[in-house]
């Protein structure tokens, strides 16, 4: 393994859920800010911001187009073929809704990169999305791209990838004119996503503009436009995301999503002690809702545990879920402190001990937020195994 980067912050000091409404999103060159200023300024006050240059090193930025200058589409279809096997993946038809999303197939590899390949700029008909595609757990060898430093404190993927579970690591292709309708993202998660070639424009929200948005029943828009935004006196921002740059996305901020050109990005959805009350709260007004919805069978034997098969089906997580990755952050901090061993992020990144001490704090912060619930906990028998983490912070400190 090559020398590992430290992922260090200044102090341990956890701030909760502060918020920040900026004036517009501010672009930094990667290597012009710090992790710790990038962990203060963004992460922990839960603001969008752009890292530019922060691919170049990329196989992916270097291998799969041809930078030459020219305005034409690049994408070195033949280097994508010998590198990736024809494998089956996830496609959506831009021009047909299901639900909220759009409709969602799955194609042979190969065939999409053909259908890339031959749609001119006139071309009409469907628009097809590869979205959401496993890429990283398709061929864990092929190291096509580094989890930048500002988002490889990720408990998400850390946990899901210790125990070889599904990931939240995804690769998006898409031709001119495909889009992500409008959306906050799975959990009320952060998410990252790096443009390696085209250009999307983004509307963002920040959290609880999107209120200005409902309809009587609550419901959101599929699609929005500039026009309804500024007929709606919502705060938005426009973003443009050309090759080469990151955007992070806080956890609730609301967003969609054009490629303006023929556009192919890497992107992530994770969760740190930064946004980890937020994780929770969702997880809580989830359930809420659940329980609403089948409230007259309150009665029946073993109500709580069929609500949360129908939270996990909603929701992608469950309560049994967020314990299980809160007390393996937990536990694998404590004996990192303890025994002053390694927390590895992503094979790149050692945690340093003040992040160390911030992950606990902010463990311990939600575990006495988790606990309040203890009846219930109690009755899906997680109650101990909370109360036992929250016992072994409190002995160590
Ligand atoms: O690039 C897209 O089409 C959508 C990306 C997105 O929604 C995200 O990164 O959160
Ligand atoms: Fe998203």
């Amino acid at each position: 393994m090559a020398s590992l980067e430290e992922l260090e912050i200044d102090t341990a000091e956890p701030i909760f859920d502060s918020v920040s409404i900026p004036q517009e999103i501010k672009r930094f060159r990667a290597k012009d800010i710090s992790y710790e200023k990038f962990f203060r300024y963004f992460l922990q006050t839960n603001t969008a911001v752009i890292l530019t240059s922060i691919a170049n090193t990329w196989e992916c930025y270097q291998q799969w187009v041809t930078r030459d200058c020219t305005e034409v589409d690049n994408v070195d279809v033949s280097y994508l073929k010998a590198r990736i096997d024809n494998v089956s993946v996830p496609v959506a038809d831009c021009g047909k809704q299901h639900y909220n999303a759009h409709e969602k197939t799955e194609m042979n590899f190969f065939d999409f990169l053909d259908y890339w390949k031959n749609c001119g700029p006139e071309r009409t008909g469907s628009k097809l999305y590869l979205k959401d595609w496993h890429l990283c757990r398709e061929l864990p060898e092929y190291k096509f791209y580094q989890t930048p430093i500002f988002f490889a404190s990720d408990w998400l993927n850390e946990f899901l990838i210790d125990r070889n579970l599904d990931d939240y690591m995804f690769v998006y292709i898409g031709i001119k004119d495909t889009w992500t309708s409008f959306h906050a993202d799975v959990f009320s998660s952060f998410s990252w996503s790096t443009n390696i070639t085209g250009e999307k424009k983004w509307l963002l929200l920040p959290p609880g503009e999107e209120v200005k948005l409902m309809d009587v029943l609550g419901n959101l828009p599929f699609e929005i436009s500039e026009e309804l935004l500024d007929s709606k006196e919502v705060l938005y921002y426009t973003v443009y995301q050309t090759a080469g740059e990151a955007l992070f996305v806080p956890s609730g901020w609301y967003h969609q999503v054009h490629n303006i050109k023929n556009s192919i990005s890497v992107n992530h959805n994770w969760f740190n002690g930064c946004n980890v009350t937020k994780i929770w709260r969702s997880l809580d007004r989830a359930l809420e809702q659940v329980v609403k919805e089948i409230e007259d069978c309150r009665s029946m034997e073993n109500f709580d545990e069929h609500c949360q098969l129908m939270l996990k089906a909603s929701h992608g997580m469950n309560y049994y879920d967020f314990t299980e990755i809160i007390t393996h952050v937990c536990m694998k901090r404590l004996c990192a402190y303890v025994n002053e061993t390694e927390v590895v992020h992503f094979d790149r990144f050692r945690l340093g001990k003040n992040h160390i001490r911030f992950d606990i704090e902010s463990i311990q912060n939600i575990l006495n937020l988790m606990l309040v619930r203890r009846n219930l906990l109690e009755k899906l028998q997680l109650f101990s195994k909370l109360e036992k983490c929250t016992k072994l912070i409190n002995d160590t400190f």
